[in-house]
């Protein structure tokens, strides 16, 4: 029997300095379901070579798919009007499946403006595998717990949760051989570096905090893929692809202190030396001086380090509650070993006043900091700063357009205080921290590329002349 055709796209294109990365999400799902079905799968990303929209339809239905998955950020949905609609005339017999960030923020919502059939929220290894027995092997898909499909009387919420894998090491090593990894190698990675010989690495999933603005994906539970596991994975690179730096994009990699000295200790075993990168930030509070040397021992060059405020009163409405004069003291830490450090800021929440926005840029600048990014409040639907929002000011919300955005270039404000004084402060936070000679002297230093240095001279004047124009 012919096997059944899988075609799964990542939308987007790129842009800016944002890098295009390997689609981790579909390379996840497409190893777990090839061990599951007989099946052909063929990987796209838009973002690497950033072919058209109407490139990803023609390879689909060269392709012949019986099945179209896309996975994209909400930033990267404004094609799926025109995707979809172009999909379902060359392939009208194809089930299209959305899944990813952007089904699992907007829900329902994800099926409106478009004509995919079905939307998988949050992880997708287990419902995927739920949904194609379902629709190919005879089963109902109305019996698929927790996702949303059109039917021919409207967008159906079927009942249930989405199911989560208990133990992420039963999951396959994601599909490389889906991809063409050196071909990343060519653009930036989420780190904004190029040429880099990298794998990405995905290795826990789940977080237990609880941040008002964000949607977790993987749930409230941290499970993690085991020390011995991240290590294969890692061999196996190297081996097979002479990867010679890893990008761990993790949302907390060092929750589980215990299994971060096993990983870092099994790394110090290979027999040659490689470079780890967490562009997605560290627990910085979690952090001691023991642990931050075992990490540079095993090779950390870049690490980002999410302070977002600034103001203890706004870490506390946030739920993130970091501790700050711990945040300052590892970030002085690390940067110490000459290991580049980049601050994520954020301003602009409800009830934040001027003395928090104050704060927050004082303890950006005095940190030891190489570069931070300032970002403005981004509400996305399905967190709980957007169900506040929509009680305080829900006008401004039917405005945000989140169309091929970057949370840096948001415009809106949803603080206590005026348009003229967030951005002010934006761009403040941005002048005091850059302007500082020390700094720069630092981030000629250490900065991995300094020959690319430069490339980013267009950036900072765009950050120093922020809300102005
Ligand atoms: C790498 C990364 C990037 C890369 C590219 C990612 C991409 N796919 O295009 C880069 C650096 C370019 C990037 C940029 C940005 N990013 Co980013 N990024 C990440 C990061 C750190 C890791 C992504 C990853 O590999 N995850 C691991 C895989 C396994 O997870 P996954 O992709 O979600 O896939 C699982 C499920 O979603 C689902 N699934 C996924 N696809 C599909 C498809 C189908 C058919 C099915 C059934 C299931 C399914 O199954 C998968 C396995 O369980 C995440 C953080 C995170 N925790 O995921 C943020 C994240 C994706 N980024 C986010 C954001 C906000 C941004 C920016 C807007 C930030 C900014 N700078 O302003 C920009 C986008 C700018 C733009 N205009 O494009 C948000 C997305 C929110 C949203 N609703 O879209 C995330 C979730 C961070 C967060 N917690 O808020 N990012
Ligand atoms: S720590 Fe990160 S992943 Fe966890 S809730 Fe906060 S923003 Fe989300």
């Amino acid at each position: 029997m012919r096997p059944l055709k899988i075609f799964l796209a990542s939308l987007g294109f790129r842009k800016s300095v944002l890098g295009a990365t390997p689609p981790l999400g579909i390379m996840y799902v497409a190893a777990y379901i090839r061990q599951k079905f007989n099946v052909e799968i063929r990987i796209i990303n838009q973002k690497l070579n950033n072919i058209s929209d109407d490139e990803i339809v023609k390879q689909a239905e060269e392709f012949e798919a019986d099945v179209v998955g896309l996975s994209m950020l909400t930033t990267n949905a404004y094609s799926l009007p025109y995707i979809t609609r172009n999909l379902k005339a060359t392939l009208p017999a194809a089930l299209v499946v959305l899944g990813g960030p952007h089904a699992s923020a907007f829900g329902k919502k994800s099926l409106e403006d478009n004509l995919a059939d079905v939307a998988v929220p949050y992880e997708g290894e287990l419902t995927f595998e739920a949904l194609i027995n379902a629709y190919f092997e005879g089963g109902d898909i109305s019996e698929v717990p927790g996702i949303f499909r059109r039917t021919e009387d409207g967008i159906v919420a079927n009942p249930g949760v989405i199911p989560l894998v208990e133990d992420i090491d039963t999951l396959p090593f994601p599909a490389y051989d889906l991809i063409d990894l050196k071909a990343y190698w060519k653009v930036n990675a989420m780190t904004p570096i190029m040429h880099m010989k990298y794998a990405p690495l995905f290795s826990s999933r789940g977080c237990p905090f609880k941040c008002i603005y964000c949607h977790r994906i993987f749930g409230d539970r941290f499970r993690v893929h085991s020390a011995q596991r991240i290590f294969e994975e890692m061999k196996f690179y190297i081996k097979r692809y002479g990867a010679d730096s890893f990008e761990i994009y993790d949302d907390i990699f060092n929750h589980d202190r215990k299994r971060m000295f096993e990983v870092c200790g099994l790394i110090g075993k290979l027999e040659n030396k490689v470079k780890l990168f967490f562009p997605n930030g560290l627990r910085m509070d979690e952090l001691n001086k023991n642990s931050i040397d075992s990490l540079a021992d095993a090779g950390m060059r870049y690490c980002a380090c999410p302070l977002e405020s600034g103001s203890p009163r706004i870490q506390k409405f946030m739920g993130k509650r970091l501790d700050i004069q711990k945040y300052l003291e590892n970030v002085e830490y690390i940067a110490s070993k000459k290991i580049f450090t980049q601050g994520f800021v954020m301003m602009g929440f409800p009830s934040e006043t001027e003395e928090d926005l104050k704060q927050t840029m004082d303890v950006a600048c005095q940190s030891r900091l190489h570069v931070a990014t300032v970002f403005i409040l981004t509400p996305f639907p399905n967190t709980e700063v957007y169900d506040i929002v929509l009680k305080r000011h829900p006008e401004k919300l039917r405005n945000i357009c989140y169309d091929d955005k970057e949370y840096l270039n948001m415009k809106h404000n949803f603080s206590d205080v005026s348009d003229g004084m967030l951005f002010y402060y934006q761009r403040k936070a941005n002048r005091n921290f850059y302007l500082n000679a020390n700094r720069v002297f630092r981030i000629l230093r250490d900065f991995p590329q300094t020959h690319r240095l430069p490339t980013y001279i267009p950036e900072f004047f765009k950050r120093i002349s922020q809300g102005i124009y």
